[in-house]
């Protein structure tokens, strides 16, 4: 278990000490406290869960505590806040997190233990939180981390999606989806503020009129209006009182029973806003890096963000009594296009309800946002068809319009009769009836700050995607490559590891992960060496024994544990590491004594329930796993094990037992990559291609110390320009044509030799990504990692020089630098003050 940090005992209890105190005694109060009066349960009657439920209780007083002396501080300084915007927070559990934040983990183990129960299985009991996708939605829950750990005044935005992301299960092989009924056993981590509600509006028509000062004006009426009522988690800053909040919007009836219908006969129309209303927050769109264009979705976008930019101007207007600084006091990130519709919502709220002039709203709304771009795929670029976009947000489309129409008027006097480049620039697409409202130009147009998530990414933004962009305004281009909290990734998740970092090097690297810099000089100590691949070994045996408890896979842990988590998508290509197991599989075959070395190969990830391919691929990989891990003459050198329902929690123990990391996307289509920060921090070595972060990650360990792979972005383009036929590379490379024939011949399908067509056939005639391109690189690559792997000490050596040269991919980084040069914030230190009569 991690290690406590300084938190004092004073062994004194009082009653207030319930909901505050830190001491072995009032935190045992405190759990049975939260036990009898908030589970209404004894020791005899409680159920693992409710002692989750009494712990989980126990943290949220005490950040209650702090969240209210943070907000009090934050108004008391006149803060600038940072507003982050956010489709998807893919959180994880959080009672763990809260007591490594709160630096009691091993207190409130201890004091559990003394009664019999073991915290670590208690927290298990915890429902992940999974209210996103991957990269993006975690990416956001780490800078959350961050934010609070910088004591940034700061507020998370999004969604209270009733159902997260969905559960995987594997059936026969395939994947099946399962609700993710998340609440359904109530949350211990959220506060409903009902008395905060909003209300949002949508559909209608609008109608102009002169006001009493002969201004024009526009009224906006609706079809339908919708509540969004507040749900609060605190975020706790590491190691300080700041406590934040993340604020998640519920979509609520505003008109639960609609009485004239229902007395006109007309029953199921009586409830229709009821229903329009609740589906709003009902279910997170499962698909990551793509969009599915449909009208729900965008109702959830404008309604989080209706919601948010109110309650971002109630409280500015309640401290401020004018809106007039409102640029000044808040910074609105947006995570992408989803919420960019909050340029023209902040427009609208600022010109019609608070009857501002068009220049100062406009002033005001460009100085407020800031966006970060995510993805270079086409398919993930978010284009609203005008017709749908005018019905559900008729006043928006107008006032796009105009934006729109005062930006073509600047960029035609730049670029005179530059009419091709004017089309691109456009927030209009096409013509006619197909046109298209572009939401990356929107969010170009509304926004002082662009940023792309890794340094290949943001040139290759600047060169291709948004190239109009940075040419007209190269000065709001800015690269802020991705960060990860060490706190979840490293002190929470591994804490064997941690525990002999602290020990080695003392704490200081929790909150300045540059300080891991200082296991350098241990690298050549055999001692520490040794240490370090116990304790690697520890955490390959926790793995294996999860491996055989769920997946009833039993696999050596003296192999290499060769790993591939992240979503399934045909860029990400796990279709390249299975065409690696199989080529290993047919040397074998081939040469029974062939000298392999035994490896594990573990894959987990979702793939979008539309996504036929990428379901497909799971379904070979689970085929693969069939026959690779029952064939006798293998002698056990190859397992492969795809683990079900990946998710936050399985992915803490995953990082912590991985060796080697896959990150093999075609170069130039991974925008950064995050999973792969969180394998080289806990010590796994990576195989991959130049792409995303990966570039700076090779960068900061050192080329000796990574495994490359493959094509660069411009071999890539240079290739795809000439006409890339995987032809070419299929018919002069044998191995490669022995495992597509293996696989055509339906030997992993028990003989039918069509189920796996469709993937053969994209590679074979189409090859988008290029696997073929790359099969050779990859595969020599993959040799030298296995002889690589056996000169033990050597590689224990490249593992702690990885571990020890990750600081710069700490999302404290990133989010000192998002807080210097985009938002402008600084620190705001946050005192605690314990009970005093006058708090009454
Ligand atoms: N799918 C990128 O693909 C990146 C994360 C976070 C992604 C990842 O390479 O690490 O964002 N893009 O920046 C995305 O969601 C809409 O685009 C991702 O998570």
């Amino acid at each position: 278990a991690p290690q406590d940090t300084q938190v004092p005992d004073s062994g004194l209890v009082r009653v207030e000490d319930d909901r505050t105190g830190m001491s072995e005694q009032s935190l045992k109060r405190a759990i049975v406290d939260n036990l009898h009066y908030g589970q209404g349960k004894d020791n005899y009657f409680a159920t693992p869960y409710d002692y989750y439920m009494a712990i989980a209780r126990s943290m949220r007083d005490r950040l209650i505590k702090r969240r209210i002396q943070t907000a009090r501080t934050h108004i008391q300084e006149d803060s600038k806040v940072v507003y982050y915007l956010s489709a998807e927070f893919l959180m994880g559990r959080y009672t763990g997190n809260s007591l490594i934040n709160l630096g009691i983990y091993e207190r409130v183990r201890k004091v559990l233990r003394e009664s019999g129960l073991e915290l670590d299985d208690l927290l298990e009991k915890e429902h992940e939180p999974g209210l996103g996708n991957g990269g993006l939605g975690r990416l956001a829950a780490c800078y959350l981390d961050s934010l609070a750990t910088l004591e940034i005044p700061a507020v998370g935005y999004g969604i209270r999606y009733e159902f997260g992301i969905f559960e995987q299960e594997i059936r026969n092989g395939w994947q099946a989806e399962r609700p993710d009924k998340w609440l359904s056993f109530g949350n211990a981590w959220e506060v409903s503020l009902p008395e905060y509600r909003t209300e949002v509006k949508f559909g209608g028509h609008t109608e102009s009129y002169t006001d009493t000062k002969g201004r024009y004006q526009t009224n906006w009426i609706p079809e339908h209006t919708v509540f969004g009522i507040p749900y609060d988690t605190p975020i706790p800053g590491y190691g300080v009182n700041t406590v934040n909040i993340l604020r998640l919007w519920k979509a609520e009836s505003s008109n639960e029973f609609d009485l004239d219908a229902f007395n006109a006969g007309d029953y199921l129309g009586a409830v229709a806003n009821k229903m329009f209303s609740e589906n709003i927050s009902k279910v997170l769109y499962p698909n990551d890096d793509t969009v599915q264009g449909k009208e729900l979705r965008l109702e959830q976008q404008y309604f989080f963000v209706s919601c948010s930019l109110q309650d971002i101007i109630r409280r500015h207007i309640y401290h401020y009594n004018s809106l007039d600084n409102l640029h000044e006091k808040s910074a609105i990130q947006l995570n992408d296009t989803h919420p960019s519709i909050g340029i023209a919502e902040l427009m609208r709220l600022l010109i019609d309800v608070h009857q501002m002039d068009w220049e100062q709203a406009w002033h005001i709304t460009q100085n407020c946002f800031a966006y970060t771009n995510h993805t270079l795929l086409p398919e993930a670029l978010e284009r609203w068809s005008v017709n749908l976009f005018g019905r559900l947000l008729p006043r928006h489309l107008e006032i796009i319009y105009e934006i729109n129409f005062r930006f073509l008027s600047e960029v035609r006097k730049r670029y005179p009769g530059d009419n091709e480049r004017i089309a691109r620039l456009s927030l209009i697409e096409g013509e006619g009836a197909d046109k298209k409202v572009r939401m990356a130009n929107l969010a170009c147009v509304g926004s002082r700050k662009i940023n792309g998530v890794a340094a290949l990414h943001t040139k290759l933004l600047q060169q291709d995607v948004l190239r109009d962009f940075y040419e007209l305004a190269p000065e709001k281009f800015i690269n802020k490559t991705n960060g990860v909290t060490p706190r979840r990734w490293l002190l929470l998740g591994n804490p064997r590891l941690s525990n002999l970092i602290t020990e080695k090097i003392g704490e200081a690297w929790i909150t300045n992960l540059d300080e891991l810099r200082k296991l350098e000089q241990f690298a050549d100590d055999p001692q520490f060496r040794q240490t370090w691949r116990e304790i690697k070994q520890a955490n390959k045996q926790d793995l294996a024994a999860y491996i055989e408890r769920k997946n009833h896979i039993q696999v050596d842990t003296n192999s290499l544990f060769d790993v591939q988590v992240k979503r399934l998508h045909e860029y990400k290509r796990q279709l390249l590491n299975v065409l690696h197991i199989i080529t290993l599989y047919n040397r074998i075959k081939r040469n029974p004594n062939e000298d392999i070395l035994p490896r594990t190969f573990i894959f987990g990830g979702k793939a979008a329930p539309g996504y036929f391919i990428a379901k497909l691929i799971i379904k070979l990989i689970n085929s693969v796993a069939a026959v690779v891990n029952d064939d006798p003459s293998l002698e056990g050198r190859l397992k492969v094990a795809f683990l079900s329902n990946y998710n936050v929690s399985m992915s803490q123990q995953i990082y912590a037992a991985a060796e080697l990391s896959e990150q093999i996307s075609t170069a130039g289509k991974e925008a950064s990559g995050t999973g792969n920060m969180k394998f080289a921090l806990n010590g796994a070595l990576t195989i991959g291609t130049l792409d995303g972060a990966n570039v700076e990650i090779r960068e900061e360990v050192g080329a000796e110390n990574f495994f490359l792979c493959g094509l660069t972005t411009p071999e890539v383009y240079e290739l795809k320009a000439k006409g890339y036929n995987p032809q070419e590379y299929y018919q002069s490379n044998s191995e490669l044509q022995e495992v597509i024939r293996l696989i055509a011949c339906g030997h992993f399908s028990d003989g039918d030799s069509q189920l796996f067509r469709p993937l053969l056939d994209s590679l074979l005639y189409n090859d988008k990504y290029m696997l073929f391109a790359d099969y050779q690189s990859y595969i020599d690559t993959q040799d030298r990692v296995s002889q690589a792997y056996r000169q033990e000490d050597n590689w224990t050596r490249m593992s702690i020089l990885n571990t020890a040269r990750m600081g710069k991919f700490s999302s404290d980084r990133a989010i000192s630098e998002y807080c210097k040069e985009i938002w402008h914030v600084e620190p705001v230190p946050v005192e605690f003050k314990e009970y005093s009569p006058e708090d009454m």
